[in-house]
């Protein structure tokens, strides 16, 4: 068992997992930047401070599952992954190549630590609900996570799933979505608008916390606190920056599906580094 990080020590590796994905989408020359450098404290914080797992055994009955349903910010999941021991970090720099196990969206037989395999959005929730039912039929006392994102609220599968699983009071699920506001196309207010986000779960029968998803205490405060509710399912609305860290993706939809070319990375990885020696200074 290791000593549990300090917030200073998640801030840290929350920047070089970003470190990590800025390089990785440069090598590639493809990916999608924005919500993956948006969503990296929360994967921080889930895969050192949150989850009971095993990297060493993954496949370990008894773990935690996190599964990933807008497949496309993967770099994110790819990088806490070797970052917390499931393979090399060397194997990162491999991602969308030909014969890599580190494909464009993930295949869950390829990698040890993914619990599913996505990219058609829409479908997490539903999988993850059978997860968690299944667990329940088991006997299991675990938690499964679904990382979902706003964009994806487009999909009426979403839709059934929340329904389903208010329905049948679910309650070791917990749903992540990561609400940064943009998708695909521009914002989703002006897209397919989502507000009144928040009470749309709760009519659908959810317990609902909202966080700043930059904000180490607050997810793992969350997830905690989602844990203790034996009544129903949890959503926690984590609001992030598209882009976060690297000023000029910030807040950008045209950065969903983009890679910084090395220019642009070589200014995000110098950008990345500062604000590491900020907290570091500071911590
Ligand atoms: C079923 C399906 N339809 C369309 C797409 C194409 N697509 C990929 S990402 C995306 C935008 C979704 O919005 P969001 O996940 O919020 O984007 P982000 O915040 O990561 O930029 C779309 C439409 C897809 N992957 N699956
Ligand atoms: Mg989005």
């Amino acid at each position: 068992m290791t000593a549990p990080l300090s917030l200073t020590d998640l801030e840290q590796r929350a920047l070089l997992i970003r470190e990590d994905i800025v390089k990785m989408l440069s090598l590639a020359g493809s990916g999608h930047a924005a919500g993956a450098l948006g969503m990296a404290d929360v994967f921080t914080a889930l895969y050192f401070a949150v989850l009971k797992h095993d990297p060493h055994n993954p496949q370990w009955s008894d773990r935690d599952k996190l599964v990933l349903s807008n497949g496309h910010i993967c770099p994110v999941l790819y990088a806490a992954l070797a970052h917390a021991g499931y393979f090399s970090r060397s194997l990162l720099l491999t991602l969308r190549k030909l014969g890599s196990p580190l494909q464009g969206h993930p295949h869950r037989l390829a990698l040890p630590g993914l619990e599913n395999s996505s990219g058609p959005l829409g479908q997490g929730l539903s999988q993850a609900i059978g997860m968690a039912l299944a667990a329940k039929i088991d006997g299991k006392n675990n938690q499964i996570y679904c990382m979902m994102s706003d964009g994806e609220h487009d999909e009426g599968q979403t839709w059934e799933a929340i329904l389903f699983a208010g329905k049948k009071k679910i309650a070791n699920l917990t749903a992540i979505i990561d609400r940064n506001n943009i998708q695909i196309d521009g914002y989703t207010e002006d897209v397919m608008p989502l507000e009144p986000f928040r009470k749309k779960y709760e009519a659908f029968g959810w317990h609902v916390i909202e966080i700043d998803g930059h904000n180490m205490q607050a997810i793992i405060g969350a997830c905690h606190q989602a844990v203790a509710i034996f009544e129903q399912p949890v959503a926690i609305i984590a609001h992030t920056i598209p882009g976060k860290g690297v000023e000029f993706m910030q807040w950008k939809p045209e950065w969903h599906g983009k890679a910084p070319d090395p220019a642009q990375a070589q200014l995000a990885l110098q950008e990345l580094r500062s604000l590491g020696g900020k907290i570091r200074a500071e911590g």
